[in-house]
């Protein structure tokens, strides 16, 4: 996988503003939100996309959904927050390293275009 952006925001060679972070992965907020709360959780590993992802890394996978939780709950957000990964291009992925959106603080609508 070639380097992306966030490769460098977890060797902390770029900046961001980062609200949790353990051996497996990190989370930031994103640099252009779209709700009140939006951050993103990627895995250290670098895995291109969830389509990429192998069935080695299932707990991994499991690991970022608990924690987006468990973070959405630290900024208040507990019960109530949206989930999105944008898988591919066509899908509006735009940086290529596995993420995982977690946004709230305003009404969320469905369908989400
Ligand atoms: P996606 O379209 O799903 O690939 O989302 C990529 C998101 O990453 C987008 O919402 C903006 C965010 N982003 C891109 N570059 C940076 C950066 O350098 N810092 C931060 N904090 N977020 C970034």
């Amino acid at each position: 996988m070639t380097q992306t952006i966030f490769s460098k925001i977890i060797a902390k060679e770029v900046p961001a503003e980062i609200i949790y972070e353990d051996d497996f992965c990190l989370a930031f907020n994103d640099v252009n939100p779209q709700a009140p709360m939006h951050f993103l959780i990627i895995p250290k590993k670098p895995i291109e996309k969830i389509s990429e992802a192998q069935p080695e890394d299932q707990a991994l996978l499991g690991h970022l959904l608990l924690k987006a939780g468990e973070i959405a709950a630290d900024q208040g957000y507990a019960d109530n927050f949206r989930l999105v990964v944008n898988n591919g291009e066509g899908a509006g992925q735009t940086v290529f390293h596995l993420h995982i959106h977690v946004l709230s603080g305003r009404p969320l609508n469905w369908p989400p275009g």
